[in-house]
């Protein structure tokens, strides 16, 4: 590897994003990982037993390739005190682009996964409005729909960090996190049927699984941008993520895209549901508490090399991760080696979409000796993912909720990756 050939731009061996596509096809014996193809290379022209006869037909539903079933999610021990209860986490140092497939969309349930028949399912608009209203699923289907690719991030997401937990993955530690593209009637619609009165400043939007789980949402926001979604990805929303529809409110802490909804409530006040006082809310260290913090914080993480991978030989590496922002599009991401000291621009790889995951990729050689990964986005209003100690002297260690800072993964001499703390 030649400087003259890869312009270094930052220490420990981050290369300039400006020779990603050069890297794999130079020519110079640099590639990734294909090796050169000589007259001896013993490459073995055989055709397989797959190009030999036909395989199966066409089938009605797809399956993943049985060679990719370690790709899963990954969820915690079920807890008999808490039936139904807990969480399943997306896959992300397995993942690539920005869109998590329907399956591997993380879940949160607070008791369990419903079993609804959308025939007997109601969405009820009452409070103070002029007319209240029921709609049936399939009265909802003839409304004209929008599409949005988001992201949904639980609020808990990543507060393994803030506890210091020592080990993990990118999927462990921050899987609480997905993308889609998320169709459905945006709420203003509904709400413009049923007349708001001047004096309903909140919707208190109710769930039909067995927690009843609620949230107010501010009706500035209800009239934005929020919608009642009925497809994620092109198909119907997976019972999981609240077939046959959830509220969806982008850029929000997952908890109050109210799954399962069933009732929307006008009301002048915050209802004071469980979900909005005894839990979600932001503790400070002189103990007094935000009770709403609606929009997640600007971070990113670097999905690989990650936690629970070996880098089997010194060479160059595509550092990739995926960034994001609850207060707009992501502007920038930059990637430090050595634990935050020097900084370089890493390349944007695909979209920029308004909070919406956004992929970057950068080179960088590793040298065999101990490194330490990071990345740090910043969003379109300049907001700059915070560093764990600057959010723990900002929020103190009393809540574990809102917790986007920068993730440290070291690089050791055998080319292991683990969470570690700087
Ligand atoms: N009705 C209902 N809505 C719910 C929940 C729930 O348990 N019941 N969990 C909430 C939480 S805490 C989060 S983070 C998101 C998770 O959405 P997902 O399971 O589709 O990823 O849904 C929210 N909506
Ligand atoms: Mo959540």
């Amino acid at each position: 590897m030649s400087d003259k050939v890869f312009e270094k731009v930052a220490a420990n061996g981050l290369i300039s994003r400006r020779h990603l596509l050069g890297l794999g096809v130079s020519g110079t014996g640099l590639a990734l990982s294909g090796a050169a193809l000589g007259a001896d290379s013993g490459i073995n022209f055989q055709i397989p037993s797959w190009s030999r006869q036909p395989g199966p037909g066409a089938s009605a539903y797809g399956a993943r390739s049985s060679y990719a079933e370690n790709l899963e999610r990954l969820s915690g021990a079920p807890n008999p005190t808490y039936p139904g209860g807990g969480a399943s986490r997306s896959p992300l140092q397995h993942l690539q682009g920005t869109i998590t497939p329907n399956s591997l969309h993380f879940e949160r349930h607070h008791a369990g996964i419903p079993n609804i028949d959308p025939s007997q399912h109601n969405l009820v608009i009452n409070g103070l409005v002029r007319q209240p209203l029921v709609f049936r699923y399939e009265d909802l289907l003839k409304y004209q729909m929008v599409s949005h690719i988001h992201f949904l991030e639980c609020s808990g997401n990543s507060g393994a960090l803030m506890r210091g937990e020592v080990g993990g993955s990118a999927q462990s530690l921050h899987g609480l996190v997905s993308c889609a593209e998320w169709t459905g009637i945006p709420l203003s619609t509904l709400l413009d049927e049923a007349g708001v009165l001047p004096e309903a400043k909140w919707v208190a939007a109710v769930g039909a699984d067995a927690a009843s789980m609620g949230r107010s949402v501010p009706i500035s926001k209800a009239l934005d941008d929020v919608m009642v979604a009925l497809y994620q990805n092109g198909e119907a929303v997976r019972p999981e993520q609240g077939y046959p529809m959830r509220l969806f409110c982008p850029g929000w802490e997952g908890n109050i895209s109210v799954k399962w909804l069933t009732q929307l409530k006008l009301t002048a006040e915050p209802t004071q549901f469980r979900d909005e006082t005894s839990k979600y809310t932001d503790t400070m260290p002189d103990r007094s508490s935000y009770q709403f913090t609606f929009p997640m914080g600007t971070k990113s993480l670097i999905t690989s090399p990650s936690g629970e991978m070996t880098l089997n030989q010194r060479g160059i590496y595509q550092v990739t991760g995926i960034a994001w922002s609850g207060g707009g599009s992501i502007r920038r991401v930059e990637v430090s080696a050595d634990g935050g000291q020097t900084w370089a621009e890493a390349a944007i790889q695909g979209h920029q979409l308004d909070r919406a995951l956004t992929r970057f990729t950068i080179p960088w050689e590793w040298n065999g000796g101990r490194a330490i990964l990071q990345s740090r986005a910043t969003d379109s209003q300049g907001n700059v993912q915070p560093t764990r100690e600057a959010l723990i002297a900002q929020k103190g260690t009393l809540s574990f909720y809102h917790t986007p800072c920068i993730q440290s993964w070291g690089v050791n001499t055998q080319g292991e990756v683990t969470n570690v703390y700087v």
